[in-house]
């Protein structure tokens, strides 16, 4: 059944607005994108999140366009028969002309229908299809290029399939990235009657400028674009992204940044920003995620037991997890000024004498040759340890109850024998190491020239004794079945403390909302589509464990410092202190949901069938859905000082780690926020 309104009950707080109701009776929505059960990257998050949203307000209705691969389509797809007739018909057509096409419904939360389209067998055509791109729009495309040559294929097929369905009224097509966007092109050249939005998720030119390191966001008017993409060899992608843009009826960026973008490496201003939303879960219990933050943290301390065998000489009750993780575009994601920030602040931990260890990991997939010797062996050595222990303390524990039964306590220093302690020292000499823990746990294929591992390097943070900082480079995604770090990525983020994203080039940047829903602080920055976000709707971000490093109107080593103070500032907080910010940072969550966020989806199709169909569909206000002007005031129980906002140093003591196991409540927080009493800790107290 159709279910057209979302529930907005949940999203307390957040401001309500007129529900754009769409006939979605009378219409069919396609959505068209390179990542429909296909991993890559990001798209695949907001494609994936977005469904259910979508599902619930168009019911039967609503199809995803994608390709077709053999393993995606077994794992992820349940074939069956498409509900619609015309539907069914034009993938007959298409199939009875030597093409191939998949039908089922996507194992997803929603199960969205899915037409999946088998590029490969449909090849043969390709010199075709080029003929009739370069008849059309005068774009060529080389022959080596794979990549755009398969998103050639995919738009043709989906362009011949929206024309086999023509008699249908009404449809809305969405097309996401350059790579569908060839579709669009072809649709509205042969003036097939549709509607249709085209989103980009990031410029080709932008990422290409900003990773060879131009100072881009300084110059965004002076490039001259035409003969950047050239140079780049890149122009005939770069034609297709600005075809696409500029065939559609609605354009959309994910972010205010990307628009801006668009509008210099595009030449479009967008009509909607389409912020990434979330697929947000609610614990019953609030209190739920704490308790998985500290379980998932138990495992990552495995792990650190293992990898660090041997100098284990930090408290792991003290130490903290840091980590950045996404894809490895070194400058990019600011993995250049992490590194340099967290050398500055392995100087202040060890001048101020901190008893805080931080232990920093970098999730970001290089090329590796499996896993390391030394890393495989710091786990292993911490099995037989733990199995050592475990055998003493059989022994022990029978000797004990027999004592215990004969009525004596037992003599402490008689109760193991020699062979107990020649097992024993026998365990902790094959525990010497006389090698630093590693920096990377894996083999790298290109060691000497790895940017991560030449940074270190060069800032010296080699996981020695002293450093109160130290490094562990995992070069590839996690997994649950790894035999080194065996935790999948959701759980892995629960365990720690902060996330850090300082990245440059960040059209929105879904790691830091990731943490944020997970109740898990992090960083990010005014260059990142979420960063900017954030930094709209919270008052204090910091307070709630959003801290924004300015990269867009300070110098790289100012916003080197500023990062450093955050992590420094961070490290001061005592437990009680990380347990109430966490409890924010999770309160946040509603404004990323996409029950939330998905008005933006909703606005921008409403607007693509009014500038289609002008006769047909109408709009009281052409303005995009009212979330302006909505911001999550400042916690009362920081002091209302400018000093806050650098949550600078709060008093920290031992005791308030110890009343740990005190039952912490957040309604008491939440009480004292309302009645702005001081706490007698408080977040970013001078
Ligand atoms: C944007 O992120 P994307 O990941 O979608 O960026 P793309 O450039 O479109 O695609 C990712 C590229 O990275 C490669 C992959 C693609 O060419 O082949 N890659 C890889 O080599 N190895 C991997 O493990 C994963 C990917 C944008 F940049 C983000 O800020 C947004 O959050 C996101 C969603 O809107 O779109
Ligand atoms: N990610 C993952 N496994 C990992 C680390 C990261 O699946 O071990 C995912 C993460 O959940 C996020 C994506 O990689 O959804 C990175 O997306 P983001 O928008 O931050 O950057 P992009 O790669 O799209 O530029
Ligand atoms: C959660 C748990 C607490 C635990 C705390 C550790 O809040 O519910 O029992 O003490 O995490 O926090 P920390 O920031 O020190 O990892």
């Amino acid at each position: 059944p159709l279910t057209r309104s979302l529930s907005m009950g949940s999203l307390s707080g957040l401001p309500l607005w007129d529900q754009e109701e769409l006939p979605v009776e009378d219409l069919l929505l396609f959505e068209v994108a390179w990542e429909v059960t296909n991993k890559v990257g990001g798209i695949y998050t907001v494609i994936q999140t977005k469904a259910k949203v979508t599902v619930d307000e168009w019911g039967e209705n609503f199809f995803m366009i994608g390709p077709y691969y053999e393993h995606n389509f077994k794992t992820q797809v349940e074939q069956c028969d498409p509900p619609n007739a015309a539907i069914k018909a034009a993938l007959e057509s298409i199939k009875n002309n030597g093409c191939q096409v998949h039908f089922g419904r996507w194992l997803i939360e929603g199960t969205p229908y899915v037409i999946l389209f088998d590029i490969g067998a449909a090849a043969w055509n390709l010199d075709r299809w080029k003929g009739d791109l370069w008849n059309t729009c005068s774009i060529g495309l080389p022959y080596h290029d794979r990549e755009a040559n398969d998103s050639l294929i995919l738009g043709s097929l989906v362009a011949w399939f929206f024309k086999e369905l023509q008699d249908k009224p009404n449809v809305i097509a969405h097309f996401h990235e350059w790579q569908a966007g060839v579709g669009l092109v072809l649709i509205r050249s042969r003036k097939l009657p549709m509607a249709t939005v085209f989103t980009t998720h990031a410029t080709l030119l932008g990422r290409y400028l900003c990773a060879g390191n131009a100072d881009f966001y300084n110059n965004l008017d002076k490039f001259d674009i035409d003969r950047e993409a050239g140079e780049r060899q890149i122009y005939h992608r770069y034609c297709l992204e600005r075809a696409a843009v500029h065939c559609s009826h609605v354009f959309t960026t994910v972010s205010q940044i990307t628009a801006v973008e668009a509008d210099h490496m595009l030449h479009r201003q967008p009509d909607v920003v389409t912020p990434n939303g979330l697929n947000v879960k609610k614990f019953s219990a609030m209190h739920e995620f704490q308790n998985l933050h500290s379980m998932n943290k138990l495992k990552i301390q495995e792990f650190v037991r293992g990898h660090f065998y041997g100098h284990l000489d930090f408290n792991l009750e003290k130490t903290l997890f840091f980590f950045i993780a996404g894809r490895y575009e070194f400058s990019n994601k600011g993995a250049d000024v992490f590194l340099e920030a967290l050398s500055r602040l392995n100087y202040l931990l060890r001048v101020h004498k901190s008893d805080v260890t931080v232990v920093v990991f970098f999730i970001m997939p290089a090329k590796t040759n499996n896993f390391n010797v030394e890393s495989l062996k710091g786990q292993a050595v911490r099995k037989q340890l733990w199995d050592t222990a475990q055998s003493v303390k059989e022994k022990f524990g029978k000797r004990l109850y027999e004592a215990l039964l004969r009525g004596e306590i037992p003599d402490m220093n008689k109760i193991l024998d020699r062979d107990d302690f020649t097992i024993m020292k026998r365990a902790i000499y094959a525990t010497q190491r006389h090698t630093l823990p590693p920096v990377t746990t894996h083999n790298m294929l290109d060691d000497s020239t790895d940017p991560i591992l030449s940074n270190v390097r060069r800032i010296g943070l080699f996981n020695s004794r002293s450093d109160r900082v130290k490094i562990v480079f995992h070069p590839e995604f996690l997994s649950s079945t790894s035999p080194l770090l065996p935790m999948d990525y959701e759980e892995f983020i629960r365990g720690c403390h902060l996330g850090v994203f300082p990245s440059y080039y960040e059209p929105w940047g879904y790691t830091p909302g990731e943490c944020t829903v997970m109740g898990i602080p992090s960083v990010t920055t005014n260059l990142s589509g979420f960063g900017c976000f954030m930094e709209e709707h919270i008052s204090d971000p910091s307070a709630y464990g959003i801290y924004i490093v300015d990269r867009r109107f300070r110098s790289a080593e100012d916003s080197c410092n500023q990062l450093t103070q955050f992590m420094f500032s961070f490290c001061q907080q005592s437990r009680r202190q990380r347990i109430i910010q966490r409890n924010r940072t999770e309160r946040l969550s509603d404004l990323l949901d996409w029950r939330y966020l998905a008005r933006f989806y909703i606005h921008a199709r409403h607007l693509a069938l009014c500038r289609a169909f002008p006769e047909r569909f109408k709009m009281d206000s052409l303005a995009p859905p009212p979330n302006q002007g909505f911001r999550y005031p400042r916690p009362p129980s920081v002091p209302p000082s400018p000093s806050a906002s650098l949550h600078s140093t709060p008093h920290h003591s031992d005791t308030e780690d110890e009343d740990d196991h005190e039952p912490y409540d957040e309604d008491e927080e939440a009480e004292r926020d309302r009645l702005n009493i001081k706490a007698p800790f408080t977040l970013g107290a001078v």
